[in-house]
């Protein structure tokens, strides 16, 4: 049956025809049903159901995973450490409201349910996200990375100013142990006033920079001994790098690029490059164009997958709840206008503005689609205004503010303001959203699939992972695919397709048993 391990006691055993469990793999038969819709000569829609059979086989095995975070000693970084060492050790610490127990609270795998079915009187039951397939536990996760500056991750925590004092002193030892790589610096990429933590950089050429972090890459996995290693960029935001063709438009171009040392080419796009050559998953944590087309090309080639673009952690993941309801309520957002002050480094690095300009385009894109669902209040190409702003107010530190207007017109010409003022420190947020994106990026490395119409053999899924939607606010997706922003329908894609797996049909909300005689 399913479980958290391979061998375990499952959560629950599917119990299907169209389900196999062996030791191996967990192999489903479904059928996908869709709505094939064309337009006639009248101009009449014709929707048509469709259906095509899947097979899905989902190793059992679950690895031992190294999580290497690019980044590794910023507030990001050192909070997602400090908060597995302290779950993996199961500590209580002490805060103003009483012993605080260590949680993952923020990560839909390991803190959120799906409902699995209904009893025989028709109650809900509901299991953990993480049981539905055996997955990665982030407890068991061996973690490592590079980072520009080289101070260890005891005092990158205590420079973070996120975590009580006395969960500090607590994983105080064993972070002291812990010291990032030292990383690739362009300082062109980044805000002038990151120069100064900048003590830990690699020297040489780009391709003397790629080898060594391919090479950092493979002793991490040797030194401990870990099956499988995913990448995580939780570095700095940089500027958007300039598109040049014969550059980083091709595979081909963006290797030769980096051979002859090209300005164009970013860290981001350096170490998404080391990781694909390795193997390995890259996911882009921050706003900037990291997977250029040459990653993305260099990623279907080699097979390896790509994800990104920006946690979406607080303001952004409310937006994509607040527009979705507004918009699915028959109500017109006019203007969305969302202010925010922070007091981090990340804030320090944002007043600059080139890297501003990649936050706000990344934190702007986010109600396209719900927008152009709805042509009864949008003609074609009408946008609501959007406004973004953030300012550096270094007192607040990591509490970051995030206020925002929703204007919207509503029945007969009536007007309505939704104003939201959310607190709460911002590496709590995203630090959760790391592990998520690291646990189902490997678990998307273990599934496969074949249209038996089709092909035999079993495939991977797409090189770009757009199932990592829920956790970004400017989702990459493969060319020609719809980009997704509404926050229920990204997680009814997860929760879904980790039923297909298991030959269980989608959540369909209909509770139709209820509503009959
Ligand atoms: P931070 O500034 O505390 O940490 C970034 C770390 O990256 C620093 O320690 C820096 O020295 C290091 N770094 C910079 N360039 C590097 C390179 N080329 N190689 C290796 N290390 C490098 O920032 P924080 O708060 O941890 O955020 C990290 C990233 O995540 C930022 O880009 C931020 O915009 C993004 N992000 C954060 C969210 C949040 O809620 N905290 C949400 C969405 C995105
Ligand atoms: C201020 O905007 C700094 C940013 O890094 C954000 O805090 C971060 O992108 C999170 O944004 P959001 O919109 O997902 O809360």
């Amino acid at each position: 049956g399913t479980g958290t391990n391979a061998g375990a006691r499952p959560t629950f055993i599917v119990n299907s025809p169209y389900v196999e469990y062996s030791d191996e793999a967990i192999l489903s038969e479904y059928t996908y049903q869709n709505t094939l819709v064309e337009t006639q000569a009248d101009g009449t829609l014709k929707a048509t159901p469709i259906e095509t059979v899947y097979n899905f086989k989902v190793e059992r095995k679950v690895p031992k995973l190294g999580l290497m975070m690019v980044g590794w000693g910023g507030n990001n970084g050192s909070t997602v450490t400090a908060a597995i060492i302290a779950n993996r050790r199961h500590l209580t610490f002490r805060t103003k409201f009483g012993p605080q127990p260590s949680t993952y609270y923020g990560s839909i795998t390991q803190a959120s349910t799906v409902k699995l079915g209904v009893d025989k009187h028709g109650a809900e039951v509901y299991v953990p996200l993480s049981s539905m397939l055996p997955m990665v536990h982030p407890d068991n996760m061996v973690l490592g990375g590079w980072d520009i500056s080289g101070v260890d991750l005891a005092h990158a925590m205590e420079r973070a100013q996120v975590l009580e004092p006395d969960l500090q002193s607590q994983v105080w030892e064993e972070m002291e142990k812990l010291k990032p790589l030292p990383g690739v610096y362009y300082p062109d990429f980044v805000a002038a006033n990151q120069e100064e933590r900048a003590d830990n950089v690699l020297k040489g050429t780009k391709q003397e920079h790629l080898d060594k972090i391919r090479k950092d890459i493979r002793d991490f996995k040797a030194a401990n001994g870990v099956d499988k290693i995913v990448v995580v960029w939780t570095a700095t935001t940089e500027r958007y790098s300039d598109i040049i063709t014969g550059v980083n438009d091709t595979s081909t171009s963006l290797l030769n690029a980096i051979a002859t040392s090209h300005s164009e080419v970013s860290p981001s796009t350096l170490y998404a490059v080391a990781a694909i050559l390795e193997g390995v998953p890259f996911i882009n944590g921050a706003p900037q164009n990291a997977l250029v087309p040459g990653v993305v090309a260099l990623a279907e080639e080699k097979g390896v997958h790509v994800g990104g673009d920006d946690f979406k952690s607080g303001q952004t993941k409310l937006k994509s709840v607040l527009v979705d309801f507004l918009v699915g309520a028959g109500i017109k957002p006019l203007g969305i206008t969302s202010y925010n002050h922070l007091g981090n480094n990340d804030g320090r690095n944002l007043s600059a503005p080139q890297q501003f300009r990649s936050k706000e385009i990344s934190k702007s894109s986010v109600v396209d689609d719900m927008v152009a669902s709805n042509s009864i209040l949008y003609k074609k190409g009408e946008h609501p205004d959007h406004t973004v702003v953030i300012k550096y107010v270094p007192s607040v530190s990591d509490g970051k503010r995030a206020l925002d207007e929703y204007y919207s017109e509503i029945f007969m010409g009536g007007r309505s303001s939704i104003s939201i003022y959310n607190v709460c420190e911002d590496s709590l947020l995203a630090a959760p959203l790391i592990l998520d994106l690291a646990i189902i990026t490997e678990l998307m490395t273990r599934i496969t699939y074949r249209v038996p119409a089709e092909h035999e053999d079993f495939r991977s899924f797409h090189a770009v992972l757009s199932i990592l939607s829920y956790m970004l606010k400017a989702p990459v997706v493969p060319d020609g695919t719809p980009v997704v922003n509404a926050l229920a329908r990204q997680r009814a894609a997860i929760e879904n397709l980790l039923r297909a797996c298991v030959a269980l049909p989608p959540n369909n909300e209909m509770l139709l048993e209820h509503k009959v005689g």
